[in-house]
């Protein structure tokens, strides 16, 4: 542990003014170090009352990414197994494809405060805002076939509806395949990218982005992002929304594990998608077609019954709802 956590969590504990020598005692550094460890907290957003003859008091932790306070009780059965917080990545995506190379093992965790080049599908880009929202992704290496793996994109979805319902009470919902909506504002987006080595899995790299407390976006998606400030008007810690997707995600994939639960993964994923019995759009084969979307299949894919009564079967690609920024 870090000595900067340990002075954290000891603090957390007393939960009352412990003098700078106490604290050094404990740490087994100088008082001036536990100084120097002090103002590191404080610009990382801790609220520390100092008094001099009293010493400090946490009034609040801030809401910075590290992987002890992100691992803090957190114990998973596949993910976790390590959290890397970074300051910048290009992409949380890239990292966690370069760690993937490099041996790290399944369940690795990736965050980045600042991300200068993420990606959406397609060579689109996802903008994130530094402190405000979450870039992570989650290094899986899987012994199912690619096909399968398909569904992932759906099982991330699911994870953040899930932990989003529950830790910030947002009415948000599934955009087939990878959006999760409230208000009609895209929050989060999910880009699953598959490693393989002739018919197997070499690794996978599932990316999550969600805004968090932005209030504010790039021109270029002002009038389609949202953020959970923006649709509870409630400020939440990232590392707690990070820990319920992780524990949502964890949960969802071993059942996931076991194909005899995938009819029952895929029906609450259809609860909470927007896009059942509602009127899309969607480019097909070049061509761009309207109909009712009416399934998804036990491969992800989505069934849109078109106009002329035809059925087509979508694997990927843009979809827009009715009422649903496009
Ligand atoms: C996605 O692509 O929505 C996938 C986004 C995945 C981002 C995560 S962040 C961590 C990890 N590391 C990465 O490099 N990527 C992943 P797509 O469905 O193609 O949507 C991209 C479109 O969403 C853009 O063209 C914008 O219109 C819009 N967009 C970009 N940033 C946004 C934001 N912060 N909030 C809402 N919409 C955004």
């Amino acid at each position: 542990m870090s000595v900067k956590y340990n002075l954290l969590e000891y603090m957390r504990e007393k939960n009352d003014y412990v003098s700078g020598s106490e604290l050094g005692a404990y740490l087994g550094i100088s008082r001036a170090a536990v100084h120097k460890h002090i103002d590191k907290l404080k610009k990382e957003g801790c609220q520390i009352d100092a008094v001099s003859g009293r010493g400090y008091k946490l009034l609040k932790s801030g809401d910075m990414l590290d992987p002890e306070e992100i691992g803090r009780g957190l114990s998973l059965k596949h993910i976790g197994s390590e959290i890397l917080c970074y300051k910048t990545l290009s992409s949380t995506n890239d990292k966690a494809k370069a760690l993937g190379e490099e041996g790290k093992p399944s369940g690795a965790v990736i965050t980045a405060e600042n991300q200068t080049k993420g990606k959406g599908r397609r060579g689109k880009s996802w903008s994130l805002e530094p402190k405000s929202g979450i870039a992570m992704s989650i290094l899986l290496r899987p012994a199912f076939s690619p096909e399968y793996a398909s569904n992932l994109t759906l099982i991330a979805g699911m994870a953040v509806n899930r932990a989003l319902r529950r830790i910030c009470g947002v009415d948000c919902l599934i955009k087939w395949p990878n959006d999760i909506v409230s208000g009609g504002k895209k929050l989060c987006g999910i880009l699953v990218e598959t490693v393989t080595e002739e018919k197997d899995i070499r690794y996978l790299v599932c990316g999550i982005g969600i805004n968090v407390s932005n209030s504010s976006f790039p021109e270029e998606i002002e009038k389609t992002a949202a953020s959970i400030f923006t649709e509870t008007g409630r400020k939440y810690m990232r590392r707690d929304i990070i820990k319920a997707v992780l524990e949502e995600f964890d949960i969802l994939y071993d059942s996931f594990l076991d194909p005899a639960n995938l009819p029952n993964i895929i029906g609450e994923y259809k609860k909470s998608c927007i896009n059942i019995d509602r009127e899309v759009t969607a480019v097909y084969a070049h061509k761009t077609i309207k109909g009712i979307a009416t399934d998804i299949n036990s491969k992800g894919e989505l069934i849109i019954k078109t106009e002329n009564a035809e059925e087509i079967v979508l694997r990927s690609g843009e979809v827009s709802v009715r009422g649903v920024y496009q």
